[in-house]
């Protein structure tokens, strides 16, 4: 392994000296090292082009975003931070090795995360920053953007994949998992309105990050939150994937892959915290469309990374990384015990968005 990227870091010569390598483990689909050299700590990525099928446009897409976000945060002295990119030796913003494999490296960002909230500040300081990412973007045009996936959180396309895994079933895992079939078709109907709504054109388009799981919130020694990371899926998307996906992670009173179904609830003193610190930063711009919309949108949010895990799970864990063998289908059961909660708290939810930030 340290040959190989040695070999990818020399594309990236400033620097300096390098005097360790340490993998990181946290996400499901790159490849990332931090690398200490002498001239600071940096993060290279290899990045996954089975998922991301053009890693120049996806390139593309993130320079304009922190570009944009940068110049704007100047201005408007808000000090978000955005990942800042380190040129290779030529001068580019990534590196195709003689595999076709696509490098980038970053500066490492000091900093905290969170994989479970339990303090409401926490989940009100982060919801105030994914605000804020949508504030600094509502003037960057949509259409400058690429698709880095297409129709990433769009449910017809996701139930389609499910099916034609259901169909094909390479594995015979089915038979395990007849139970989180049926719920998940049963999902299906209760979140779709959301989706029609969208097809209907209900919801403007903006720029928004589509994957913020709370743990892609930044935080500082003094539990402010200073940014968001991992900007590959920044596209064209609806505001409620990113208030959903945070709802699903922060006021998750487990990790995403508890085993332990008993553990998972949702913590609806989280969810207000977000909910109110999300809604004084986009009281400015959201709709009363979206605002309708906000509790279903954390249920169909939940579902649509459901079904995905169920999906891989069946297709032979082809997409996410796994840790064991039946990892997926632990990650899906996780998910839906999280919506069967929702479920329950479901009119408390939309009562909590009602009062808005009050
Ligand atoms: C993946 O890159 P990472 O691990 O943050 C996935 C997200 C899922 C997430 C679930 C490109 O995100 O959509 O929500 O796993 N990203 C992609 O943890 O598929
Ligand atoms: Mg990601």
């Amino acid at each position: 392994m340290s040959d190989i990227l040695f070999h990818q870091i020399s594309q990236f010569t400033t620097i300096g000296d390098v005097l360790a390598i340490e993998q990181l483990t946290t996400g499901h689909i790159n490849d990332s090292y931090l690398v200490k050299a002498r001239s600071g700590k940096y993060m290279i990525q290899r990045i996954n082009h089975f998922v991301f099928k053009n890693v120049p446009q996806l390139m593309e897409n993130m320079l304009l975003i922190s570009n944009h976000i940068k110049n704007k945060s100047a201005t408007n002295n808000t000090g978000f931070v955005v990942p800042e990119l380190v040129n290779t030796n030529s001068g580019n913003c990534f590196y195709t090795d003689e595999t076709g494999d696509f490098w980038r490296m970053y500066r490492f960002i000091e900093g905290k995360t969170y994989d479970v909230v339990t303090d409401p500040l926490i989940a009100w300081e982060g919801a105030g920053a994914v605000g804020l990412f949508h504030a600094l973007l509502s003037d960057l045009d949509v259409a400058q953007l690429y698709y880095t996936i297409q129709r990433f959180h769009d449910m017809d396309f996701r139930m389609d994949n499910f099916h034609e895994a259901l169909d094909s079933d390479k594995l015979k895992r089915s038979m395990k998992c007849h139970n989180e079939i049926n719920k998940l078709f049963n999902f299906a109907r209760e979140v779709s309105p959301l989706h029609e709504q969208g097809k209907k054109g209900l919801f403007p388009l903006r720029v928004t990050h589509n994957d913020t799981k709370f743990n892609n919130i930044l935080f500082d020694k003094n539990q402010k939150a200073i940014g968001l990371i991992d900007l590959d899926t920044v596209m064209p998307g609806y505001l409620l994937y990113d208030f959903g996906d945070a709802i699903r992670t922060a006021a998750n009173t487990a990790v995403e892959d508890e085993a332990d179904l008993s553990a998972i609830n949702i913590n609806m003193e989280i969810y207000t915290a977000y909910v109110k610190g999300y809604l004084k930063n986009a009281q400015s711009f959201i709709t009363t469309a979206e605002t309708d919309f906000l509790a279903l949108s954390a249920k169909y949010m939940t579902f649509i990374m459901a079904l995905r895990f169920l999906t891989d799970y069946l297709d032979g864990d082809i997409y996410y990384k796994i840790n064991h063998d039946h990892h997926n289908l632990q990650r899906a059961r996780a998910q839906i015990k999280l919506i069967e909660s929702m479920n329950i708290h479901f009119l408390q939810m939309q009562d909590i968005i009602a009062k808005g930030i009050n």
